[in-house]
């Protein structure tokens, strides 16, 4: 059977690129993607969706004979604070269309990504366990934690392959984050390589578990990839990149920046940044399919600043307009 992959939410942060990870493994028709707005200039096979809307799902699916579906659109966990309950909602709304629709249809593989978001005061901070105790704290680590659970029930009573990672704070030069509690490690770079200020919302000393785009995308096709009777775990897996504070990236950015100057402010999304874990643990990750990341903070900020200033070459200071 041909593969045909759907992406919902692939104008996002890691939706955009891997969009074109897929597109370069399935081929640029057999990748559809899809987000609320349409994405003019997208070179490839783009639909409309509205993921809370289960019909225009089904009608994208039924007319390319769609056979995977990645689940990418969610509201992140700063954001989502603002309006906790629409963001229960949509959160929940979409992976459920998103489960049923793939059921009904005998969707073959299904991509949920969840989060570090999932873990609070009960787990340890560090090297927090795959079967740690979740008791999240905000509605996107909550909607996380369900959905986990929900990928599990659809395994266990109907045999849909669902598969998902539980993703660090995601880092890359190709996309923007938007509405996350980890987004200043990739403003920070930007506003480095722009040679201004960075106002860091967060304390110098908030170590989060971080991992490099590059990384993030390989961990997603490889898990996707794995034979199914290696994916002993059907709520999510836990990946780890690398961890580091702001203090620490800023040091690093330094020996390139000498001059880089930074003011912390810490705000309301320091307390969601306390109560997230330090650093993970990603044994069951490469026990079962293998996982090794590859990019410490070295490596990330040389391609950081290297990448960026290619794209501030072209003279544009409007982020946007720089993305892909
Ligand atoms: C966020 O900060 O909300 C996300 C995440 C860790 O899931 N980047």
């Amino acid at each position: 059977m041909k593969t045909v992959v759907l992406i919902i939410g692939a104008n996002g942060q890691l939706g955009s690129v891997l969009t074109s990870s897929l597109q370069q493994k399935f081929g640029r028709g057999n990748v559809i993607a899809s987000d609320l707005r349409d994405d003019k200039g997208f070179n490839g096979v783009f639909e409309v969706i509205d993921a809370t809307d289960v019909q225009r799902i089904q009608q994208v699916v039924t007319q390319y004979n769609v056979t995977q579906i990645y689940h990418l659109a969610a509201i992140l966990s700063a954001k989502g604070e603002e309006t906790p309950l629409q963001t229960w909602d949509i959160n929940m709304k979409t992976l459920f269309n998103v489960l049923e629709i793939s059921r009904k249809n005998n969707i073959e593989k299904v991509f949920f990504p969840s989060s570090i978001a999932v873990f609070g005061e009960g787990a340890s901070l560090h090297e927090t366990p795959n079967d740690a105790y979740l008791d999240p704290s905000t509605v996107y680590g909550i909607s996380k934690a369900a959905g986990e659970n929900w990928a599990q029930y659809y395994f266990l009573r109907y045999g849909l392959d669902v598969r998902s990672i539980r993703y660090p704070g995601v880092i890359g030069y190709q996309s923007l984050p938007g509405g996350g509690t980890t987004d200043y490690a990739v403003d920070i770079y930007h506003k480095a390589v722009l040679k201004e200020e960075f106002d860091c919302f967060l304390k110098e000393d908030t170590t989060l578990p971080m991992i490099f785009m590059d990384d993030v995308i390989r961990a997603t096709l490889e898990l996707m990839e794995a034979p199914k009777e290696n994916i002993k775990i059907r709520t999510s897996y836990n990946i780890a990149g690398i961890s580091f504070s702001p203090a620490e990236v800023v040091s690093e950015i330094r020996k390139l920046y000498p001059d880089f100057k930074v003011n912390y402010r810490p705000d309301f999304r320091q307390e969601i940044a306390s109560s997230w874990p330090k650093s993970i643990n990603d044994s069951a990750a490469s026990r079962d399919w293998g996982w090794k990341p590859e990019y410490d903070l070295e490596s990330i900020t040389t391609t950081m600043v290297q990448k960026l200033k290619e794209k501030y070459k072209t003279g544009s200071k409007n982020l946007e307009a720089l993305m892909l």
